[in-house]
């Protein structure tokens, strides 16, 4: 029996039989379906379970917030296509870690918070057990499905359910319930063995139907000014080559989505990332693969659109998806991979391409754009303005491509999104669809725990703030993570004032801190960087040394926006200017 990493004997003479509980049974679960990595924290009634877990020689990485552990399970299966686990303790800890659990939904990420929970006689009596909650009911509206598992029999399926569920189909969080009974429950080993599942072919290839696609590259054959837009969803399948064939031999320009920058090289000759506005507005057709026509695009009508009739093809794995804002024009429901690969057999060897006044026209205004940009690059200013900054650290992705890039803030997210280049699929991770602040340590965690990649993490001063605990967890498992707090002394600027009283206002925080001591505190490098040649040359130590450090980059205050690139989102109230 290779699977049991320990079995107990019963003491009755004559009746011996080979005995295991819970705590192996979830341990044999995720081993024998791959799981080798877990996040989480540590308490009642799962201390034991990640001291098990270690011990059998799966990696549990322990954290300070489960938040900050979730946003590293949610990022794990985006980057492995295998469900990210996330263990916490009941209620106050479950909570925690439920945040990350619904960005992980939102985002398409397959996930599986798993949660011990107190005893279910109590809690449905609410009798105020310790840490009572029923979670299962509070879980279940934050993800794609939330199961619980009562019997030790049942924590073979218990778990397929949840892998199963988190990485078919559009993939998404799960949460598996583990009642603290559930882990000192024993069983005979050869039947807990036998009640084991392996999940088979867990997120099995969904293919096109060949209608679908030839309708699909009719319509992108009649386009007179065609647009491809790739998403998250497309860097998910890891389809790369056939995407890229495919995006080549169409020859259209294309965008790529935040997180699905570097599918192709931003320098690829057909990026029009540079003119964003113009191929919107003018696009005749446009061809969405892995990406949703939500805020991100603005709901694909409006301004942003221009007058312009358009049709769509949209690529994307839940047919729920299309006609979701405006109609689809060719819906195209299947994994990426299968779809990518069907279209381009059916484009067969001659391929017309597009009119060449329209690529033309795109290639000069992204010419145009870049070139505008460059001189705001090289700016030597000190205190750093956000352009300067962010162009030596461009210069510093250019040089190490397979680096990972982790990012969030307001300004500090919206510029290094438009200014750094990515080169390879997979590199950036950022705020995501919601936007949300928080994500930073946690990714750079997981990048760095899943990849063994270097991690460059580019964070706004408030940003950091909502994970920055966790760079104690960065130092103590010693791992390759730079990060670059950019500190303009607040959220967006750090010149508010509240006119009314002595409280400091709400966007600013403590003038001139500084935050590179934080991580000399768990022994790792801090330094203090005041011009982009301090910057540049902290940022290549750290990178080649791979030791936890954090640079204090200072920003000039006043260099950023409101809100940074989505300021119009902002309600406004008429009687302020009053
Ligand atoms: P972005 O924010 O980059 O625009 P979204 O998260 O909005 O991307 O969209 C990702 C889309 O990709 C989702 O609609 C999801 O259903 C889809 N998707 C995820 N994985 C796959 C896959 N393997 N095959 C097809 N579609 C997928
Ligand atoms: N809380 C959460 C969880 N997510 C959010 N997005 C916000 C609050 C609101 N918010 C933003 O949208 S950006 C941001 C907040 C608080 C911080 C911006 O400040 P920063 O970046 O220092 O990180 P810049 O460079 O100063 O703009
Ligand atoms: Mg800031």
């Amino acid at each position: 029996m290779p699977m049991l990493n320990t079995a107990t004997k019963t003491e009755a003479p004559g009746t011996e039989q080979e005995l295991t509980d819970g705590f192996h049974l979830v341990i044999d679960a995720l081993k024998l379906n791959g799981i080798d990595t877990v996040y989480g924290v540590p308490g009642i009634p799962i201390t034991d379970l990640g001291r098990m877990a270690q011990a059998a020689g799966i990696r549990v990485l322990s954290f300070r917030h489960e938040q900050n552990a979730g946003y590293a399970a949610a990022i794990a299966g985006f980057l492995t296509k295998k469900p990210g686990v996330c263990l916490t303790v009941s209620a106050p800890g479950f909570l925690n870690g439920l945040t990350a659990l619904a960005h992980a939904t939102t985002n398409c990420f397959p996930m599986i918070l798993v949660s011990g929970s107190s005893e279910r006689e109590i809690v449905d009596l609410q009798q105020g057990d310790y840490e009572e909650m029923d979670q299962l009911a509070i879980a279940k509206p934050l993800c794609k499905a939330a199961f619980r598992v009562l019997h030790a029999q049942d924590i073979g399926i218990g778990f397929a359910r949840a892998i199963r569920a988190a990485v078919s189909g559009r993939p998404g969080g799960v949460y598996l319930d583990l009642p603290a009974k559930l882990f000192s429950q024993v069983m005979n080993a050869e039947a807990g063995q036998r009640s084991l599942v392996k999940v088979i072919d867990a997120a099995p290839a969904q293919i096109p139907a060949p209608s679908a696609v030839k309708r699909a590259l009719d319509v992108l054959k009649g386009a007179k000014r065609p647009l491809i837009i790739l998403g998250k969803g497309a860097a998910y399948a890891q389809a790369d080559d056939a995407i890229r064939s495919f995006v080549e031999k169409s020859g259209a320009p294309f965008l790529q989505m935040s997180m699905a920058k570097g599918l192709l090289p931003d320098t690829h000759p057909q990026s029009a990332g540079a003119a964003r506005s113009t191929v919107l507005k003018d696009a005749d057709v446009v061809m969405l693969i892995g990406a949703r026509l939500n805020w991100l695009l603005s709901h694909g009508k409006g301004k942003t659109w221009g007058d312009a009739p358009k049709k769509f093809i949209q690529v994307d794995i839940e047919p729920k998806e299309m006609d979701s804002n405006v109609e689809i024009a060719a819906p195209l429901v299947g994994d990426i991979g299968s779809c990518v690969t069907a279209l381009l057999e059916g484009m067969g060897g001659n391929w017309p391409a597009p009119p060449a006044d329209w690529t033309t026209k795109v290639n000069a205004k992204r010419d145009e754009n870049v070139a505008k940009m460059a001189p705001k690059l090289m700016s030597n200013a000190s205190p750093m303005d956000y352009h300067g900054a962010l162009g030596v650290l461009r210069t510093i992705i250019k040089e190490r491509p397979d680096a990972i890039f982790v990012n969030e803030g307001a300004n500090t997210l919206d510029l290094a999104r438009g200014v750094i280049d990515m080169y390879q699929p997979r590199k950036r991770l950022d705020v995501g669809t919601w936007g949300v602040m928080g994500i930073g340590m946690g990714y750079a965690i997981a990048a760095a725990v899943e990849t063994g990649k270097p991690v460059l993490a580019v964070e706004g001063d408030s940003a950091f703030g909502f994970s920055g605990m966790e760079i104690e967890t960065i130092c103590r498992y010693d791992l390759p993570v730079c990060v670059v707090v950019f500190n303009n002394d607040g959220i967006y600027r750090g010149t508010d004032t509240n006119s009314a009283g002595a409280d400091p206002a709400t966007t600013v925080f403590v003038k001139g801190a500084r935050y590179d001591k934080m991580i000399e505190a768990f022994g790792g490098v801090g330094v203090n960087a005041t011009s982009p040649d301090e910057l540049k040359r902290a940022v290549n130590a750290a990178m080649d040394s791979g030791k936890p450090t954090l640079i204090n980059a200072v920003i000039d205050p006043a260099a950023g926006s409101e809100s940074g690139r989505i300021g119009n989102l902002n309600p406004q109230s008429v009687l302020k200017k009053k």
